[in-house]
Protein backbone atom coordinates (compact mmCIF):
# COMPACT_ATOMS: atom_id res chain seq x y z
CA UNK A 1 0.00 0.00 0.00
CA UNK A 2 1.28 3.79 -1.06
CA UNK A 3 1.29 5.66 2.54
CA UNK A 4 2.48 8.35 1.55
CA UNK A 5 6.42 8.36 2.23
CA UNK A 6 8.57 8.99 -0.30
CA UNK A 7 10.00 5.71 -1.74
CA UNK A 8 13.05 4.79 0.90
CA UNK A 9 13.45 1.11 0.26
CA UNK A 10 15.61 0.43 2.54
CA UNK A 11 16.39 -3.11 1.99
CA UNK A 12 20.18 -3.74 0.63
CA UNK A 13 21.06 -6.30 -1.41
CA UNK A 14 21.93 -9.32 0.72
CA UNK A 15 25.02 -10.15 -0.45
CA UNK A 16 26.87 -6.60 0.00
CA UNK A 17 29.98 -8.49 -0.92
CA UNK A 18 33.68 -7.03 -1.89
CA UNK A 19 32.84 -7.95 -5.49
CA UNK A 20 34.79 -4.82 -6.97
CA UNK A 21 33.11 -3.60 -9.99
CA UNK A 22 29.51 -3.89 -11.75
CA UNK A 23 29.38 -7.11 -13.39
CA UNK A 24 29.12 -8.30 -17.60
CA UNK A 25 25.31 -8.63 -17.26
CA UNK A 26 24.81 -5.23 -15.22
CA UNK A 27 27.36 -3.45 -17.28
CA UNK A 28 25.40 -4.14 -20.29
CA UNK A 29 21.94 -3.13 -18.49
CA UNK A 30 23.45 0.44 -17.59
CA UNK A 31 23.84 2.08 -20.46
CA UNK A 32 20.01 1.13 -21.85
CA UNK A 33 18.87 2.65 -18.41
CA UNK A 34 21.15 5.47 -19.18
CA UNK A 35 19.55 6.28 -22.30
CA UNK A 36 15.72 5.84 -21.34
CA UNK A 37 16.73 8.01 -18.42
CA UNK A 38 18.41 10.37 -20.59
CA UNK A 39 15.85 10.46 -23.07
CA UNK A 40 12.80 11.05 -20.54
CA UNK A 41 14.89 14.15 -19.10
CA UNK A 42 15.27 15.49 -22.12
CA UNK A 43 11.69 15.13 -22.85
CA UNK A 44 11.01 17.22 -20.04
CA UNK A 45 14.06 19.76 -20.21
CA UNK A 46 12.54 23.34 -20.20
CA UNK A 47 8.91 22.39 -19.19
CA UNK A 48 7.64 25.01 -16.27
CA UNK A 49 6.28 23.74 -12.56
CA UNK A 50 2.82 24.66 -14.21
CA UNK A 51 3.62 22.85 -17.29
CA UNK A 52 4.71 19.71 -15.85
CA UNK A 53 1.39 19.83 -14.00
CA UNK A 54 -0.53 20.83 -16.66
CA UNK A 55 -3.88 18.37 -16.26
CA UNK A 56 -4.52 15.77 -18.96
CA UNK A 57 -1.51 16.78 -20.82
CA UNK A 58 -1.08 13.38 -22.27
CA UNK A 59 -3.91 11.40 -21.94
CA UNK A 60 -5.74 11.37 -18.59
CA UNK A 61 -2.50 12.43 -16.65
CA UNK A 62 0.09 15.11 -16.27
CA UNK A 63 3.51 14.52 -17.29
CA UNK A 64 4.09 14.94 -13.11
CA UNK A 65 1.57 12.20 -12.97
CA UNK A 66 3.56 9.99 -15.77
CA UNK A 67 6.50 10.94 -13.27
CA UNK A 68 5.04 9.17 -10.22
CA UNK A 69 3.78 6.51 -12.16
CA UNK A 70 7.14 5.08 -13.76
CA UNK A 71 8.14 5.65 -10.23
CA UNK A 72 5.78 3.72 -8.66
CA UNK A 73 6.15 0.74 -11.31
CA UNK A 74 10.30 0.89 -10.63
CA UNK A 75 9.60 0.67 -6.91
CA UNK A 76 7.43 -2.49 -7.39
CA UNK A 77 10.87 -3.87 -9.72
CA UNK A 78 13.11 -2.41 -6.33
CA UNK A 79 10.62 -4.37 -4.27
CA UNK A 80 11.17 -7.86 -5.96
CA UNK A 81 14.57 -7.58 -6.06
CA UNK A 82 14.41 -7.20 -2.07
CA UNK A 83 12.31 -10.56 -2.09
CA UNK A 84 13.82 -12.38 -4.59
CA UNK A 85 17.05 -11.53 -2.89
CA UNK A 86 15.59 -12.91 -0.11
CA UNK A 87 14.21 -16.19 -1.45
CA UNK A 88 11.01 -15.02 -1.15
CA UNK A 89 8.27 -14.59 -3.17
CA UNK A 90 7.54 -11.20 -4.30
CA UNK A 91 4.29 -9.20 -2.41
CA UNK A 92 4.00 -6.41 -4.71
CA UNK A 93 0.85 -5.45 -5.45
CA UNK A 94 1.64 -5.60 -9.54
CA UNK A 95 2.26 -9.76 -8.63
CA UNK A 96 -1.71 -10.75 -7.85
CA UNK A 97 -2.65 -13.45 -10.13
CA UNK A 98 -4.53 -11.60 -13.54
CA UNK A 99 -3.63 -8.21 -12.68
CA UNK A 100 -5.88 -5.51 -13.52
CA UNK A 101 -3.44 -2.55 -14.82
CA UNK A 102 -6.05 -0.23 -15.67
CA UNK A 103 -7.11 -0.43 -11.88
CA UNK A 104 -4.12 -0.37 -9.98
CA UNK A 105 -2.84 2.18 -12.03
CA UNK A 106 -6.11 4.27 -11.00
CA UNK A 107 -6.07 3.28 -7.28
CA UNK A 108 -2.27 4.24 -7.51
CA UNK A 109 -2.80 7.87 -9.68
CA UNK A 110 -6.01 8.46 -6.40
CA UNK A 111 -3.51 7.62 -3.81
CA UNK A 112 -0.93 9.85 -4.84
CA UNK A 113 -2.40 12.77 -7.13
CA UNK A 114 -1.59 15.57 -4.26
CA UNK A 115 1.89 14.65 -3.45
CA UNK A 116 3.84 17.95 -4.40
CA UNK A 117 6.02 17.96 -7.64
CA UNK A 118 9.15 18.05 -5.48
CA UNK A 119 8.25 14.56 -3.84
CA UNK A 120 7.66 13.27 -7.18
CA UNK A 121 11.02 14.18 -8.29
CA UNK A 122 12.78 13.39 -5.95
CA UNK A 123 11.46 9.58 -5.59
CA UNK A 124 11.73 9.80 -9.47
CA UNK A 125 15.44 10.00 -9.10
CA UNK A 126 15.98 8.26 -5.61
CA UNK A 127 14.22 4.78 -6.75
CA UNK A 128 16.06 4.68 -10.20
CA UNK A 129 19.53 5.16 -7.51
CA UNK A 130 18.16 1.86 -6.08
CA UNK A 131 17.74 0.18 -9.39
CA UNK A 132 21.29 1.05 -10.24
CA UNK A 133 22.66 -0.29 -7.06
CA UNK A 134 20.64 -3.27 -7.58
CA UNK A 135 22.75 -3.68 -10.74
CA UNK A 136 25.49 -2.92 -8.46
CA UNK A 137 25.35 -5.62 -6.44
CA UNK A 138 23.82 -8.79 -8.54
CA UNK A 139 26.02 -11.19 -9.89
CA UNK A 140 25.76 -12.18 -13.59
CA UNK A 141 23.80 -15.48 -12.92
CA UNK A 142 21.27 -14.04 -10.65
CA UNK A 143 20.63 -11.42 -13.43
CA UNK A 144 20.68 -13.50 -16.54
CA UNK A 145 19.25 -16.64 -15.15
CA UNK A 146 15.88 -17.75 -16.69
CA UNK A 147 13.54 -17.98 -13.54
CA UNK A 148 11.43 -21.32 -13.46
CA UNK A 149 9.36 -19.67 -10.34
CA UNK A 150 5.90 -19.55 -11.52
CA UNK A 151 4.92 -15.79 -10.35
CA UNK A 152 8.62 -14.44 -12.35
CA UNK A 153 6.88 -15.76 -15.73
CA UNK A 154 10.27 -17.71 -17.04
CA UNK A 155 12.16 -14.26 -17.03
CA UNK A 156 15.49 -13.58 -15.72
CA UNK A 157 15.53 -11.06 -13.61
CA UNK A 158 17.54 -8.52 -16.52
CA UNK A 159 13.95 -9.15 -18.24
CA UNK A 160 12.55 -7.86 -15.15
CA UNK A 161 14.97 -4.81 -14.81
CA UNK A 162 14.56 -3.68 -18.55
CA UNK A 163 10.72 -3.89 -18.27
CA UNK A 164 9.68 -1.90 -15.20
CA UNK A 165 12.64 0.38 -15.89
CA UNK A 166 13.85 1.78 -19.15
CA UNK A 167 11.51 0.13 -21.41
CA UNK A 168 8.45 1.76 -19.41
CA UNK A 169 9.89 4.95 -18.96
CA UNK A 170 10.78 4.76 -22.99
CA UNK A 171 7.11 4.34 -23.71
CA UNK A 172 5.94 7.31 -21.62
CA UNK A 173 8.88 9.51 -22.97
CA UNK A 174 7.20 9.02 -26.50
CA UNK A 175 4.11 10.24 -25.50
CA UNK A 176 5.33 13.00 -23.36
CA UNK A 177 7.11 14.27 -26.51
CA UNK A 178 4.11 13.35 -28.49
CA UNK A 179 2.19 16.32 -26.32
CA UNK A 180 4.94 18.85 -26.44
CA UNK A 181 4.83 18.49 -30.37
CA UNK A 182 1.19 18.96 -30.44
CA UNK A 183 0.84 21.78 -27.59
CA UNK A 184 3.89 23.64 -28.43
CA UNK A 185 4.91 23.51 -25.45
NI1 LIG B 1 2.94 3.08 -17.86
Amino acid sequence: MWNGTALTLNAKPASVSARPSRTLAAAAKVPALEASRGALLDAIDGLTPEQLQHPKAVGEWSVRDILQHISLWEAELVRLLVHVDQGRRAVVQSFVANPDFDSLNARWHAETKDRPLDRVMEDFHGVRRQTLRWLDELADEDLTRIRREAWLHNQSLARWIAEYSCEHEAEHTLAIRAWRQTAGV
